[in-house]
């Protein structure tokens, strides 16, 4: 469903599990920093809220949102978190290099979810325009950051219950 029709710092607060015993990597992108930082915020805070320790979150930046996947790499082999949040905005322009850069980043997040069996989230705004953005970084339509600290809390939870034997949970 377009995030125009939901509003992206929707979820259920009651139903997330705890993230106390979980660690997190969190890469920001400058390019388009007012909203990349304002994602970030987003989704630190949530993390916190959720119980996860500030020891245990570790934030790079990188220079633009097609040096994520590298920066999560980097960031995992560093620090082996249970989950990396990758925070950016591509913004459309007069040419299709927007394209290029997001399908890289997504096949390489997915590439890295594989290759190393934990969740590297899509945290990428993927706009026509900064209004659309900053629309969707705290703006009318949620913050993104928000929903993908949701979804790291709720993969690296069921990998951590999978690894107890318990297959059934989420519903
Ligand atoms: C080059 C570029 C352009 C034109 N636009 C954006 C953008 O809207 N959002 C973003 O995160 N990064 C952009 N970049 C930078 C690329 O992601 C990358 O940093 C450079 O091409 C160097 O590899």
């Amino acid at each position: 469903m377009a995030s125009a029709l939901k509003n992206l710092s929707d979820y259920n607060e009651a139903d997330l599990p705890s993230a106390g015993e979980l660690s997190f990597g969190i890469v920001v992108a400058e390019w388009n920093a007012r909203v990349t930082h304002a994602l970030y915020e987003g989704c630190y805070d949530t993390l916190v809220q959720h119980g996860a320790k500030e020891a245990n979150i570790h934030v790079v930046q990188v220079p633009g949102s097609f040096e994520l996947p590298a920066g999560a790499k980097l960031l995992v082999d560093a620090h082996k978190v249970d989950a990396v949040i990758c925070l950016g905005c591509v913004i459309k322009g007069e040419t299709r290099h927007n394209e290029y850069i997001n399908y890289a980043v997504a096949n390489g997040l997915v590439n890295l979810s594989m290759v190393y069996g934990r969740p590297f989230v899509f945290g990428v705004l993927t706009p026509d325009t900064e209004e659309q953005a900053l629309d969707r970084a705290g703006g009318k339509h949620g913050n993104k950051g928000i929903e993908a600290a949701v979804t790291a809390i709720r993969m690296a939870s069921l990998k951590k219950s999978m690894k107890g034997g318990k297959s059934k949970i989420g519903f």
